[in-house]
Order: C-alpha cells, then sequence, then structure tokens
C-alpha cells in the first residue's frame, strides 16, 4: 500500500499529542506537514507543543504556524481539561524553531498540495479555522485533496454546550466552509471519542512501552474530564483510526450543518441521517475493545519507531 500523505491541523492538547504521535510512525502514513493552530489553549502553546513533541520522537516533519483566532468569533479555551500549556503532565525538553518554515498556513498547504502526485488528506484534530483559509484562499486545491478527516461534533449533547462540541464551536464559521467545501468528509464525532477509551490496565500495558508509553500515560493520566468520568478517553486518536482501521467503526451517510446563528446552539452540528444530499459519513459506533487494542498497538509501533 502507498503511504497516504497527510496534513495535520492540530491543537495540542494532549490527546492531539497522541494523535501525532501515532501518525507519526505509522507504516500507512506520509506526514508532510503539521499545522499548529489556537484551540485548545493559544496558538503560542500550541506551536510550542507540537515543537517539543517533534524533538521528543527525533522527528523532521515541517511545522508551519497556523491561525492565532477564529474567523469570526472570541476564542474559547480548554485549558481546564489541558491545563495552562495544554499538555500538563509532562514535562518536555523545550525544542527551539528549526522546524518552522516561515509562511502562511493556508499558502504553505497549498504549496504541499500542489507539490504532490497523489492527492493529499487532510486531518483535522482542533478548530477548522486553517482548512478554511486554505479552501477560501486556493480553492483549486480541492481538486488535489483526497478527503477530510475530522475529530469533532456530535449526534447528540455537546461537550462545550448543549449542542455544540468543542472543534466545532471553537470556530463555526470555519466549520461550516469545510463542510460546505464538496470533499469527502469522514468524522469521529464527540460521541466516538467518549466510547472509545482505555482501561487503567491497558494504560498501564501503555505506561511499559519505552519513553513514548511514559510520556502518553504520564499525559492521560493528567486530564481531568469536566463530567468526571473516571474513563481515559482519548479523542483525537480517533480521527487517526478513521485512515489506519476504518473497520473498527460503523459509518452512516449524513448532511451534517453547522449552527451559526443561535443564541444557545451556535456552533452545533445538525446531523440529518436521513437527507438525500449527505456531505460526510459519520462514525456512529466503535468497537472499544478493537480501538483499544489498536490504540495500545499504535503507541508501541511509535516507541519502536522512535530513534
Ligand atoms: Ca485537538
Amino acid at each position: 500500500m502507498t503511504k497516504i500523505p497527510l496534513i495535520i491541523s492540530t491543537d495540542p492538547g494532549i490527546d492531539d499529542i497522541a494523535a501525532m504521535t501515532i501518525s507519526l510512525f505509522a507504516d500507512d502514513l506520509d506526514v508532510k506537514m503539521i499545522v499548529p493552530t489556537w484551540g485548545n489553549v493559544g496558538l503560542k502553546y500550541t506551536l510550542q507543543n507540537t515543537l517539543n513533541l517533534e524533538k521528543f520522537l527525533n522527528t523532521k516533519v515541517p511545522v508551519v504556524v497556523g491561525a492565532n483566532q477564529p474567523l469570526v468569533r472570541p476564542a474559547i479555551s480548554a485549558a481546564s481539561v489541558h491545563g495552562k500549556t495544554g499538555i500538563a503532565g509532562y514535562e518536555f525538553e523545550k525544542a527551539d524553531d528549526s522546524l518552522i518554515v516561515p509562511g502562511l498556513a493556508a499558502t504553505k498547504m497549498h504549496e504541499v498540495i500542489q507539490e504532490n502526485p497523489d492527492k493529499v488528506t487532510l486531518m483535522g484534530i482542533g478548530p477548522l479555522t486553517d482548512f478554511a483559509l486554505l479552501f477560501k484562499q486556493y480553492p483549486e486545491d480541492l481538486e488535489k485533496i483526497e478527503q477530510v478527516v475530522i475529530m469533532g461534533a456530535n449526534i447528540g449533547h455537546g461537550n462545550h454546550s448543549p449542542f455544540a462540541e468543542y472543534n466545532i464551536a471553537g470556530d463555526p464559521e470555519a466549520a461550516s466552509v469545510v463542510f460546505n467545501s464538496g470533499l469527502p468528509i469522514k468524522v469521529a464525532p464527540l460521541e466516538i471519542g467518549n466510547k472509545a477509551h482505555v482501561t487503567a490496565e491497558q494504560m498501564a500495558k501503555i505506561k511499559t512501552q519505552g519513553q513514548v508509553g511514559q510520556m502518553l500515560y504520564a499525559l492521560f493520566s493528567h486530564i481531568k474530564e469536566p463530567d468526571g468520568d473516571p474513563r481515559i478517553k482519548i479523542y483525537d486518536p480517533t480521527a487517526v483510526g478513521i485512515l489506519l482501521a476504518p473497520e473498527m467503526y460503523t459509518f452512516k451517510k449524513a448532511r451534517v450543518d453547522i449552527e451559526l446563528a443561535g443564541k444557545f446552539t451556535a456552533g452545533a452540528s445538525s446531523m440529518d441521517f436521513l437527507s438525500e444530499n449527505p456531505n460526510a459519513e459519520i462514525a456512529v459506533d466503535v468497537d472499544t475493545h478493537k480501538f483499544a487494542d489498536w490504540f495500545v498497538e499504535s503507541v508501541k509501533k511509535a516507541n519502536q519507531g522512535r530513534k
């Protein structure tokens, strides 16, 4: 199998760290560029966290500085979950900025997309601000994009508000641009993140997997779920799972529209599973055991791959 060329838009964030770690060492992925964006915490932190992770993993994927704010609304924050720096629980050695490619994220992504002989896949595991800017600035890139894979949106109750999931609520206008792009879109919604968890025993197994395992164990042990749920949920890697092990999920087509006007519902993702005009495939169920096994195995592979 040829590797999937991939651009990751991310707001690390503890679960982002896990998603990137798995992606960077996956046999079937070729990560071309990482775009840290504002999100769980501010851009200053998400950028440094990305650089620090690459230093820790000894990887050299180019990093381009993403959006500093949402397109329209004031930024929201998830520092209460991820800590002030976004990655409370583990002290990374501070990296320099030598992996940063100067320039605007949309332009740098555009260059990767145009230069790559095969269509490039986009994975969004934070607010979708930078993908929206890319699509608006370089609409010609749409035909060179294979698909967009997203961790975000919600079928039922949200985690930012009763109606909205955090990544979508962070920049609803950007999410709306992405869902209306006409591109093939696959979504791991909040419900999948809530269901796909690892047990304490599985987490203990991860801890034995070298320095990568210890790093992820320390970070995930630090997460405080706002609802007090003691299970260890690892949201963003569910998007990586869509690319690497889609058989873990059950997908259903839906028409997804993002609420932009609501007083109480802004950022809600309206998912119409009965629509005759679907624009996304939604993972509506996940095999929890398969997922946990896949996650543990992926961490093992990352630890083995790290030089
Ligand atoms: Ca994230």
